[in-house]
């Protein structure tokens, strides 16, 4: 390895500048590998220079403040090159991303962690590491920066999104969804720049892949093309060029994985693991840079400290438009950039619950939901909607909504086509982006569709909500294909997402108000495609959803059972009850609606609400995790495998999700628990 001595050339006379800036970001990058032991070199050596460009010249941004809302946003989709972010957020003066955070790449507690993480690191938009997504991500950025624009105008929102994706991201189904949905939608400001190395792991890209990624986007709407990844004044026409365009924009950025690296450059043997020390120390000679690891020379730390400066005369008058704004429209514009969904919502939803408490209307959940959907869509601009094809199942348009079209963006709801999962990732960025509060539909089947964007919106903690409908075998003749049986289970294992299943039009209502407060969770609605009657319950003054379940009939004298259902089983208990009752028997009702938000509730709470008489849980659906409610003596009635085509009703008998099926439960766990009573 080069020793820094006071005889080191000072290659800042001899490199050009853009060149030594771009290997700043290398060497910080191989180098933080190389210590960690562990991380992904080749990607940032090989994107340097199309990431340096992209900084200097073009990304609007001020590291004295990274959530100035009028920022671009960078989404490094290909999350692995994770340590490319970190170089430039540190070269360019992001206050938390010091020197000693690089060093600590990959530890526990740093900045730094192995793929970038959203709410963990100042200057990560979003959490990537799984390909595709951020891409699909950024799609929803791009889409709410339009929308937001369309509202308050040029003055206010006017940035681009930029995209980092490699070969992963673009092999990645998910990846031709968003690039659909955002040539269809023409989102001219989001740059795609496309890590074209014709390299992953396995080895060369033909080894699986023989598509055309040009023509492939330009068929889809973009404008495309191809420069040389390492010449920078190609790479900086092509991206001045790409802005002014009508259509969202590729650019395919030919580069060489692992660029400087003599052995490993071009192979995937740069892609994954840490150069070596004999390997780094060539490539310092071919890169002609004779600096130690971390150290940066004061005199080209300035340039790019200077570029993250760059961006505060834009951010200083952006303020001072703001500050000019009149009252009224800068409270409505800053409660739109905190996705603020204001006490309007709050009155809405106590009035549409208090109409249904008294005119007991016997509708499916999902109708309910629109309904609910109607009064709130008329008490706020920020909540935005969607469905993938399915809004009329789904029951998510209201008269308050206009769709949002190609090129004219003030509307506020999305037509996403059928592509669930692009739907669930762009609503993460709309999400993140800030303006809006999205929620979008499909059927609570194709959950899996959208699953690994919803657990990316559960590992950020972003508000997006999930209204998914037919959500059991109570959908009927549709067959198994569409009905969900281990989904809420599915849905219910994955940390920090709340699963509702409310059971009449009031606990929808009262689910809606608990979705829209979770400003730090996603929701998922599962709602019925039957109808279903609205239950007696003795008081109705607080939200009682948001202690996830509660008691809604309690016999007169001790209970001998506890009857736990969610959604349009909790009619089924109830009737069960009503049984038991005519044989002598006391058993309590107990709705649980929501699993984690009961999870989160005092251990007091909770024995209050499931009582010491044995339990059974009724829900049409696989057992899952029910047992941690109903102990050892409980009985689950549910599915143990696929639905069938017929109507609802056959289908609930047939499977044996009856009252009397409940009853007859209640009444083995009640003669089993003589015996060995059960734990509170
Ligand atoms: C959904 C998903 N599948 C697999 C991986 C594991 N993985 C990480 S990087 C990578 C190869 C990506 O190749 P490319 O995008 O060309 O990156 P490069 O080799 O150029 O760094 C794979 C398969 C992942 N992160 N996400």
């Amino acid at each position: 390895m080069t020793v820094h001595s006071a005889a080191t050339p000072n290659i800042l006379r001899e490199l050009p500048s853009h060149v030594a800036m771009a290997n700043a970001v290398r060497f910080l990058a191989a180098d933080a590998v190389e210590r960690a032991n562990s991380g992904h070199p080749g990607m940032p050596l090989g994107m340097a220079d199309v990431a340096a460009v992209l900084f200097s010249r073009f990304l609007k941004f001020d590291a004295a403040d990274p959530r100035w809302p009028d920022r671009d946003r960078l989404v490094l989709s290909a999350g692995h090159g994770s340590m490319l972010l970190y170089a430039l957020l540190h070269l360019t003066g992001y206050e938390a991303m010091t020197l000693n955070e690089l060093q600590r790449f990959r530890q526990w507690g740093s900045k730094t962690p192995g793929h970038p993480e959203y709410g963990h690191t100042e200057g990560v938009e979003t959490t990537t590491g799984p390909l595709g997504q951020g891409f699909a991500t950024a799609v929803g950025m791009a889409l709410a920066e339009r929308m937001l624009n369309a509202r308050f105008g040029d003055g206010l929102v006017d940035h681009y999104t930029y995209v980092i994706a490699g070969d992963g991201c673009l092999m990645e189904g998910l990846s031709h969804e968003a690039i659909s949905l955002a040539g269809h939608l023409k989102l001219a400001r989001l740059i795609v720049l496309f890590d074209d190395n014709q390299i992953t792991i396995d080895g060369a890209t033909s080894l699986s892949c023989s598509d055309d990624q040009l023509i492939r986007f330009l068929a889809s709407g973009w404008s495309v093309r191809r420069v040389n990844g390492h010449d920078h004044d190609a790479i900086a026409q092509a991206i001045s060029e790409e802005r002014e365009t009508d259509r969202p924009s590729l650019i395919a950025c030919r580069t060489v994985i692992g660029y400087g690296a003599p052995t490993r450059q071009g192979t995937e043997k740069a892609h994954g693991a840490p150069l070596g020390s004999e390997e780094l120390g060539k490539a310092r000679e071919a890169l002609r840079w004779p600096y130690p690891p971390f150290e940066i020379p004061d005199e080209l730390l300035a340039r790019w400290r200077a570029v993250g400066a760059r961006g505060r005369i834009p951010r200083h008058g952006w303020m001072e438009r703001l500050e000019k704004l009149d009252p009224f429209e800068r409270a409505s514009f800053e409660d739109a950039l905190h996705s603020e969904i204001g006490s309007e919502v709050g009155f809405a939803l106590r009035e549409i619950e208090c109409r249904f408490a008294d005119a007991h209307p016997r509708i499916a959940t999902r109708q309910a939901s629109q309904q609910v959907l109607e009064a709130i869509t008329q008490a706020t601009t920020n909540l935005l909607g969607g469905s993938a094809d399915l809004t009329h199942s789904n029951l998510t348009l209201t008269e308050a909504q206009q769709p949002v079209r190609p090129g004219a963006y003030g509307g506020n709801y999305i037509h996403y086509g059928v592509r669930e999962h692009a739907m669930a990732a762009a609503m993460n960025g709309i999400a993140l982006h800030g303006g809006f509060v999205p929620y979008g539909g499909t059927f609570l089947a194709f959950s899996d569709y959208c699953r690994p964007a919803i657990r990316l919106a559960a590992l950020m903690g972003v508000r997006v909500i999930h209204v998914m409908t037919h959500d059991s075998i109570g959908l009927g003749e549709d067959g198994p294909t569409h009905q969900p049986v281990e989904h809420l289970a599915s849905l219910r294992a994955i940390p920090n997402l709340l699963v509702f299943r409310p059971a009449d039009a009031i606990e929808t209502a009262q689910a809606w108000d608990c979705a829209l407060r979770a400003a730090h969770r996603p929701s998922v609605l599962c709602l019925s495609r039957q109808a279903l009657p609205v239950l007696k319950r003795s008081s109705a003054s607080e939200n009682p959803v948001a202690r996830g379940a509660y008691v809604l009939g309690e016999p007169q004298g001790p209970r001998d059972a506890t009857l736990i259902a969610t959604g349009s089983e909790v009619a089924i208990a109830m009737a069960a009850a009503a049984l038991l009752h005519q044989r002598g028997l006391h058993a309590a009702v107990v709705s649980m609606p929501c699993f984690e938000l009961f999870a989160a509730q005092p251990a007091e709470v909770r024995a209050e609400v499931l009582g010491s008489a044995p339990r059974v849980g009724v829900e049409a659906a696989v057992e899952g995790t029910w047992r941690r409610w109903l102990g050892e003596t409980g009985e689950f009635v549910g599915m143990t495998g696929f639905g069938a085509s017929a109507p609802a009703g056959e289908l609930y008998s047939r499977f044996g999700i009856t009252a009397e099926a409940v009853a007859a439960a209640a009444e083995r766990a009640i003669a089993r628990t003589k015996a060995e009573p059960v734990q509170a």
